[in-house]
Parts: C-alpha cells; structure tokens; sequence
C-alpha cells in the first residue's frame, strides 16, 4: 500500500485530499498544528458551519468507511516534529494502529498560510506568513535529503507567483535567448501580495533541493478554487470541509454565492477585469491524484498550472447574479475601491495543458455547479455573519 503524508491535512483543501486518497486504497497521515481553524478564531471571521476537529473527522471516516487516516497534531515549523514523520518518533494523536506507518511514498505539501489579505494585515501578519510557509518548506526539505529523497512531494503553488505578466505565461518554465546563448529558467515572477510572493520563494527553495540533492518535485501553480463537496464528503455531513466566505479566508466565488444569498450586494473590487484561472475543488483532487501517479523524476522540479478556465471577476458576479436569480434571489453588483493593489484591467494568457495531458478531465463552472453550490450554502444561511463579508484590509 503507497503511504501518502498530507502536511496541513486540516485545511480547505487538506482534509478533502486525504479522505481522497484514503477511499482509493492508500495509506494516509495527516499532520496540521490547527493554523486556519485557530486564525478563524483569533480574527473572528466566522465560518458557514463548525467543524469537528481533525480525530474527530478521522473517527467519523473510519466509522463510516472503514478506512483508517492517521492523526498527528503539530507545528510543521518545529524541525523535530517534521522530522519525526521520517525517522519514526512520531506520535500519533488518532490512529487505529498506533506503530510507525514507515516512510512515506508521496508528501503532500499544502502546509501553509494560504491568505493573500492575512499576509497584509499588519508587519506581524506578514512574518507569520513569512515564517510559517518558509520554515514549514525547509523542513521538509531536509528531512527529505536526510531520511528519503526518493520521496515524491507534490506542492500546491500559486497562479499568482506569476502575476499579471504582459506575455503568455508558460507551465513553470521559460526558454530564453540572450546574446546567442540559450538556457531555461524559472518562468520570471512577480507576486501582488506577501503571501504569493512567499510562494515565490518555496519554489526557490525546492528548486535549489532538486538540484542539490536530487528531489522529485511537483509544483502545481493553482488559481482560485471553489466548491464544498466532494465525493467522500457526502458520506456525511459532518466531513464536509472548511468553509469561509469572510474577506481573508473566503475565496471569491465561494464569497459571491454567500454573499448572494444574504443579499449583500457582490463586492467586485474595483472594475472587475481582473482575470484569474479557477478549478473546482473537487480538480484539485483530480490534479493532485495524477501528479501522485506519475511522479516527477529524480532531480526534477515539474511545474504545471492548476487551473480548468478563466474568468474575470465581473464575469463571475454576472454568472452569479444570473444563478441567483433563477433561485429567486434579487442580486446586486457594486464595484468597490479595490483594497488590493492589482491591475484591475491586463493581458491574461497562460498555458495549461500539462495536467490535462496526464488525465485531469475538467469540471467546468457552468450554472447547475453553481446552482449545487447555492444549495448547500442555502442550509447554513442563518450562520452568515454579514460583519466577515468586508473590512477592508488594505496593500
Ligand atoms: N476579489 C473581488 N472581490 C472579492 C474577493 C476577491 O473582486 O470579494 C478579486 C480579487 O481582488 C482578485 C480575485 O478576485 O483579483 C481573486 O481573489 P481571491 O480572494 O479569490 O483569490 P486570491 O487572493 O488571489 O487567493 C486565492 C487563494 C490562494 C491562492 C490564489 C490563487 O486564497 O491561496 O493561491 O487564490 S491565484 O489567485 O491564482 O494566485
């Protein structure tokens, strides 16, 4: 049985992977020290609905399914405790069998604060931001080059490592002519947040471990995600993921449909050209299942773009106001003063075809996904705290 670590197997996309991989016959550990959940709290953004905390899910998954997802509680940054997943020192916070599950196949990497606006509320939610996703990378790292380097690690990056170039954006990598000669670089990059440029500087990291000490990486750059279910999520109400909608954790399709339901008027921030590449969440899974099935070789950083179609974020509020009100919602657009330093009109042409070569079949954002996605949201409604949906959290 391949043996899959999840790092931040707690998180929006963390937990719907492992119960993935865990329905599908692999050996699954999830490792997460409560960052989102505890952040959730300390800034007191609300979520649609509570969830149980991670032994729990994993007593409700073995209950249901049979399936067994081992349990570690822990902070990523502590080099001992990455370390302990590796060389046997681990303690297991839930688990069926209690012994060593030995060294993993596949390292999961998702580990890291995953917000743009948190990582721009003030000088010490940027070091946060900083530490967390830079430390919790360099571990692994290590830990890799000195207990498993045949160890495949598949990392989520950022579509936003690349920001709003005026060229086509390429699959991670770019040729380059100068003066005669030829080379291939890292596709050139520029973030518009701290968090994304945190990205940024993981790459380099694992970048430079490839080289060095011959890793296998995937990288896969992914855009915006939304949805709640998944497959495994429908065994039971209870194992449904995290779901924010607040302006710091809330991703903007996921906000417009609650915002949609509340009746508060869509934020589209500033014009609205903004365009970004999205995915379902239910192809994140799909993505991360390929890239685990064909790994990366040794000495390889492989990068593809996570990302399914683009949209400009007055093309999503249109889509959702048109959902909206078909469900008999009456929905209102308002452009905003963009909070966030971004071109609000550019040039937007990646590539992304590398997943889709390896066997990824697209879900599309069409109107009955949508539509499913108001349904669920619908049953939480009286939860919706209309003071998370915007604060204003400034670049
Ligand atoms: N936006 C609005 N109104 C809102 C919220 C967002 O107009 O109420 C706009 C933003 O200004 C931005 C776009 O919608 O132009 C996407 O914003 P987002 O909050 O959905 O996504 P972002 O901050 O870029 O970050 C999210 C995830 C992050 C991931 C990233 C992929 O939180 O973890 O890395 O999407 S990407 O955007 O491709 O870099």
């Amino acid at each position: 049985m391949q043996h899959i670590l999840i790092l931040g197997g707690d998180g929006y996309l963390g937990w719907p992977t492992a119960m993935y991989f865990s329905r599908r016959g692999y050996n699954v550990t999830v490792v997460d020290n409560y960052f989102r959940r505890n952040a959730c709290t300390e800034l007191d953004v609300g979520m649609l609905y509570p969830v149980p905390t991670l032994q729990e899910r994993a007593k409700i998954w073995h209950e249901k399914t049979g399936h067994e997802i081992k349990v570690v509680i822990g902070d990523l940054t502590d080099p001992e405790i990455m370390r302990s997943l590796f060389n046997g020192r681990v303690k297991y916070q839930w688990a069926v069998d209690h012994a060593f599950t030995g060294i993993p196949d596949t390292v999961m990497h998702y580990a890291e604060q995953p917000s743009a606006p948190y990582s721009l509320i003030n000088y010490k939610y940027a070091n946060i931001t900083i530490s967390n996703n830079l430390l919790v990378t360099n571990n692994l790292m290590f830990a890799l080059r000195d207990y498993n380097r045949d160890a495949h690690v598949v990392h989520i990056g950022t579509m936003g490592e690349y920001g709003t170039p005026n060229i086509d954006i390429e699959e991670g990598w770019l040729e380059i002519e100068h003066k005669g000669r030829k080379d291939r670089f890292l596709f050139p990059r520029q973030a518009s947040s701290l968090y994304h440029t945190t990205k940024i500087m993981d790459t380099d990291l694992m970048w430079f471990a490839v080289r060095m000490w011959n890793l296998k990486i995937t990288d896969l750059m992914q855009g915006p995600v939304y949805g709640i279910e998944t497959g495994e999520s429908e065994v039971d109400d209870r194992l449904k993921t995290i779901f924010n909608y607040d302006e710091i954790f809330g991703t903007v399709v996921n906000r417009f449909i609650t915002q949609a339901i509340v009746g508060y008027p869509l934020t589209v921030y500033g014009q609205g050209g903004q365009t970004r590449g999205y995915l379902n969440i239910k192809d994140t899974l799909q993505c991360v299942e390929k890239s685990v099935e064909t790994p990366a070789r040794p000495g390889e950083l492989r990068i593809f773009n996570q990302i399914m179609e683009t949209f400009s974020v007055m093309e999503l509020a249109e889509l959702t106001r048109k959902v909206g009100r078909k469900l008999g919602y009456e929905v209102q657009i308002k452009s905003i003063e963009n909070p966030r330093k971004e071109a609000e009109e550019h040039y937007y042409n990646p590539a992304y075809h590398g997943l889709l070569d390896i066997g990824v079949i697209p879900h599309y954002l069409t109107e009955e996904v949508m539509q499913g996605m108001f349904r669920v949201v619908e049953e939480y409604k009286d939860n919706i705290r209309n003071d998370v949906i915007f604060k204003g959290i400034k670049w």
